[in-house]
């Protein structure tokens, strides 16, 4: 009698070949570095609320708004797609214990590193000079909007390899379960590929021919509702990774287990059919789209509120557990039994601390009338760097000091100067936040380069203008550690002394093979919802406002 088929696969300590690993540690290269160069004016943007101008020494730039934009792209868009076009093939080459396609691994790299060269000219050049969020009519070099396209085609060819292991080993295991961490890296990127197809027509259809000067003029509210469009579900590609990692990775490295195979993979379904349609509360204060659109979107923003709670709740039970286990006792005496001495585990659990006030702040600007208090303040650079600025990049920053050395074969240098990195950061941007928050309540505007613009200031800025200065420093001197915690691993880390397999949990109970479980799986089921909303929620305003009013000439003020 032959034996029955399992259906919970087995999965082994899987390792890519070592050409593969190199395509990925080469990507990861090209992100952490896009994160150090942008801090740098990232520090003179801080230091100017506090009224200190260092821009002045950046021989580089030849305006607040050149460095503004560099400071955006690389540090939202590069740093943090480079680092998703290696870790999701990674994990999910690694759960589904099978190689990726070379070729487009090695494809997606060649593309990303175009892509970057293209907008890095224009950046440097000083022919980009439009912000990250790239709004017409403010125009750019042609050379800006090609390079953006190229790095999300390496977005793209990063799909296609983790889609590929996905089919092919859904063929050769017919009836199984697909284990957690596949399914939730290659939901993650699924989300993003429909994401980016709004701001790929924006670019291709509009904002490229205009550039080059194929079309005279172009619409400015069209080209930035397609933004939106994909750039609220890009703050959801930013944060998924480092969610794989709280869910899957680090309950392991905290001595616990994943809490609910089920309610993870609900999470990610969740993120993946209300991260589009909700783009509207960027744009509350936008005329031209109805107030019912606008509630519409702000309601399904409270929505998307949800699959986070529910991380909350089962990362914090993932994390109890690991505390328990390490001698914890009493309601909140097992935090202090985290292994706190593991540079990885430290900086992710800073990352959550500091994504609760992001995810407070939030729910203000999702709030259609608090939007209206806070909207182009200070008070938004300090929502978003408690969310990308620190619960993504914290936890990317974590995730290096063990995924640097896994794929380098060296052993992490430095432990003391790793942890101390990830909380001077910490201290820092909840400082930076602070000051930004009340100054922002204050009226303080957002882009603002405040050290050399006296004309509209006020008093009432100053001890937030101080607290985002000093706070921002401290910020700058966390990421130099990291970079030189880094760079010497590479160079000089012990070899041999690296961790042999990603730190992987296991989940408190199998993943159920009957019953509804099982469909949580079928993405043929999921992608069509997601779409039907998208329709719903877009689908009105394009109906009442295409054709598209191409009436605004390109402006480059700096
Ligand atoms: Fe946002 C603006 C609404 C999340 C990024 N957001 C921005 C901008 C950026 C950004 C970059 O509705 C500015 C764009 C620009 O340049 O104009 N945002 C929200 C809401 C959420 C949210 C409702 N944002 C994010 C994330 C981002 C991000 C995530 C990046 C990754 N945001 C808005 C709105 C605006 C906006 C409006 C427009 C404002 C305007 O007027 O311009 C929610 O998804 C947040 C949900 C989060 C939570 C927190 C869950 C907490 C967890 C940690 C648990 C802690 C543990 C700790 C386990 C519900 C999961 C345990 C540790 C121990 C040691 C015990
Ligand atoms: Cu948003």
């Amino acid at each position: 009698m032959s034996n029955p088929t399992p259906i919970v696969f087995e999965t082994t300590n899987y390792e890519l070949p070592a050409h593969q690993k190199r395509a990925l540690l080469w990507t990861l290269y090209i992100g952490y570095l896009a994160l150090v160069a942008g801090v740098f004016h990232g520090l003179a943007q801080a230091l100017s609320y506090a009224n200190i101008d260092i821009l002045q020494y950046f021989p580089i730039l030849r305006s607040y708004y050149q460095g503004l934009t560099a400071h955006g792209v690389a540090n939202v868009l590069i740093f943090t797609f480079s680092f998703s076009n290696a870790f999701l093939p990674l994990m999910t080459a690694r759960a589904l214990s099978r190689p990726l396609n070379s070729t487009l691994l090695w494809a997606s790299f060649g593309t990303l590193v175009f892509g970057n060269i293209l907008t890095v000219y224009a950046i440097v050049s000083n022919q980009a000079s439009v912000l990250y969020t790239s709004y017409a009519p403010l125009q750019a070099h042609w050379t800006y909007y090609v390079g953006l396209v190229f790095v999300v085609i390496s977005t793209w060819l990063s799909t296609i390899v983790m889609l590929l292991a996905f089919f092919q080993w859904r063929r050769e295991h017919p009836g199984m379960r697909v284990p957690l961490l596949a399914f939730i890296s290659v939901v993650s990127y699924v989300m993003w590929f429909l994401a980016s197809l709004p701001l790929a027509v924006s670019f291709l259809g509009f904002m490229i021919p205009w550039s080059i000067g194929i079309l005279p003029k172009i619409d400015p509210l069209l080209t930035r509702t397609l933004f939106w469009f994909t750039a609220h579900a890009i703050v959801y590609a930013w944060l998924l990774p480092a969610y794989i990692s709280w869910y899957v990775l680090v309950p392991r490295q905290a001595g616990g287990k994943v809490v609910s195979d089920s309610l993870t993979r609900f999470a990610f379904i969740l993120f993946l059919i209300l991260s589009i349609p909700t783009g509207f509360h960027h744009q509350y204060t936008d005329p031209g789209i109805s107030n019912v659109m606008k509630g519409l979107h702000g309601v399904l923003t409270f929505g998307v509120f949800f699959p986070s709670l529910a991380t909350a709740f089962s990362v914090m039970a993932a994390l109890e557990m690991g505390g328990r286990a390490h001698g914890g006792k009493g309601l909140l005496g097992w935090i202090l039994k985290l292994p706190w001495g593991d540079p990885s585990l430290t900086a992710q659990l800073l990352a959550m601390i500091t994504f609760v006030f992001g995810g407070i702040t939030g729910l203000i600007n999702a709030s259609l009338v608090m939007n209206q208090v806070i909207h182009n303040t200070t008070w938004v650079p300090g929502h978003f760097h408690m969310t990308v600025g620190s619960a993504v990049a914290l936890t990317l920053v974590g995730v290096a000091y063990w995924l640097i050395p896994y794929l380098t074969g060296r052993g992490l240098w430095n432990r003391p100067m790793a942890l101390a990195s990830s909380w001077i950061y910490t201290i820092g941007v909840l400082i930076f936040a602070r000051g930004m928050v009340s100054a922002g309540l204050e009226g303080m505007p957002r882009r603002f380069f405040r050290a050399a613009d006296n004309a509209y200031d006020s008093a009432a800025w100053d001890l937030g203008g101080i607290l985002t200065g000093v706070g921002g420093t401290l910020m700058f001197v966390g990421i130099m550690l990291f970079f030189v915690v880094i760079a010497v691993t590479i160079f000089f880390g012990r070899k041999g002394e690296h961790p042999r397999d990603i730190p992987w949990s296991e989940t408190l109970t199998a993943p159920a093979l009957t019953g509804w479980q099982p469909k949580l799986d079928q993405l043929k089921i999921w992608i069509p919802v997601a779409i039907v909303l998208v329709i719903i929620a877009y689908g009105p305003f394009l109906v009442s406002y295409l054709p598209p009013r191409l009436l605004s000439q390109g402006y480059q003020f700096w």
